[in-house]
């Protein structure tokens, strides 16, 4: 018998695991497939096509039970509710959501100091991370080879006081630090661009060669796609979990007003003070944001950044808004389509 404790099962509430009938978690997905973790060990199941279309379709994290069909097999009967959802804007679909991971303690946005680092690149990921539900943390990599540009004092600037990781793969203290800080059945879902040392970071922290690792560009440091799967791993002596995602090129935000208000509370706070409760700090009289721009207290381009993403979102919401008012019209009898799940 497997135990599903290091996996992180203490987490799931035990009123949802009442009608289960083979418990497991999901620790890969491929199209139309799965491995799920169980007790008698790592078991193939199938999420077929109609499945993998809708909002039942697994992902890497999920807890689920098995079914058994004729036919078929092993195939995801359920997914538990989720406790946490890293979660984005679908890059193939304007207005659908994909979910990448779930169930995750820690959210780590990775990113390689051997490339610059806008700021709104960051802040992007960062309001991505917080709207899971989980805590973001930050993991700068390859200091070994760190260019000479200002990263860390961008990410203190945008991070501010949460926790930050410096890692390189030979600086053996640096990632005995982050395994503490993921601890046991916990788990750290790593996102973040192509190339920026996702995998290596979990083959460094596991202590073998378990992923898939790709070279990057000499002229930019891009890297190559090289993982395609989102997969979780386990520390070694259970010390915690680990689930490394391909890296992400489009980072569309998916309903994150209140995650982007804890990412800038810096400026919520100021406004605050703004005379009109809806002010935009943009050309409304007695604006608090503005008037802080002004004193040189607040950062033209941080609040231009925040205004550029509270206006996406809010286009989002209007456009939200708008097809339910339409499926209302025709019946509702149209169902979502796609990979992910529309709300
Ligand atoms: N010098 C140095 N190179 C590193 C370090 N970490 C990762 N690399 C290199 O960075 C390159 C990309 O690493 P990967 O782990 O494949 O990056 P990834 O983020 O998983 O990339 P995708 O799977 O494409 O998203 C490889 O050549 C690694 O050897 C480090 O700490 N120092
Ligand atoms: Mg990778
Ligand atoms: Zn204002």
């Amino acid at each position: 018998m497997n135990d599903l404790t290091p996996w992180g099962l203490h987490a799931v509430p035990s009123e949802q695991m009442v009608d289960v009938n083979r418990l497991g978690r999901v620790i890969r997905v491929d199209r139309g497939e799965c491995d799920v973790i169980t007790v008698d060990g790592v078991v193939r199941v199938l999420s077929d096509s109609q499945r993998a279309q809708d909002e039942r379709a697994p992902v890497t994290g999920d807890w689920v039970d098995i079914g058994y069909e004729d036919g078929l097999g092993d195939v995801v009967a359920r997914i538990l509710p989720r406790r946490t959802s890293v979660s984005r804007r679908d890059p193939a679909e304007r207005d659908l959501e994909q979910v990448l991971a779930s169930n995750v303690e820690l959210v780590g946005v990775v990113h390689g100091l051997d490339r610059p680092l806008p700021a709104g690149r960051l802040e992007r990921l960062l309001v991505m991370a917080a709207n899971s539900g989980a805590e973001p943390i930050v993991i700068l990599t390859k200091v070994d080879v760190a260019i000479d540009d200002p990263i860390e004092a961008t990410v203190r600037s945008v991070a501010r006081d949460m926790a930050v990781f410096v890692t390189s793969l030979d600086d053996v203290a640096s990632l005995e630090t982050l395994r503490g800080a993921v601890g046991p059945t916990r788990t750290l879902a790593l996102i973040g661009a192509s190339g920026v040392g996702k995998s290596s970071l979990v083959n460094a922290l596991v202590g073998t060669e378990l992923l898939e690792v790709g070279d990057v560009r000499a002229s930019d440091a891009k890297g190559r796609h090289t993982t395609t799967a989102r997969e979780l791993v386990m520390l070694p002596s259970d010390t915690g979990l680990v689930l490394d995602t391909p890296g992400i090129r489009a980072i569309g935000l998916w309903e994150a007003e209140h995650a982007l208000d804890l990412i800038f509370d810096d400026l919520v706070e100021l406004a605050h003070a703004c005379r009109f409760r809806d002010c935009t700090h943009d050309a409304e009289p007695d604006c608090a944001v503005c008037s802080a721009v002004k004193n040189g207290s607040a950062d033209p381009l941080r609040v231009d950044r925040f205004r550029a993403l509270a206006q996406e979102l809010e286009q989002q919401r209007v456009r939200e808004e708008e097809r339910q008012r339409r499926t209302e019209r025709e019946g509702g009898s149209r169902r979502g389509r796609g990979k992910g799940r529309r709300r």
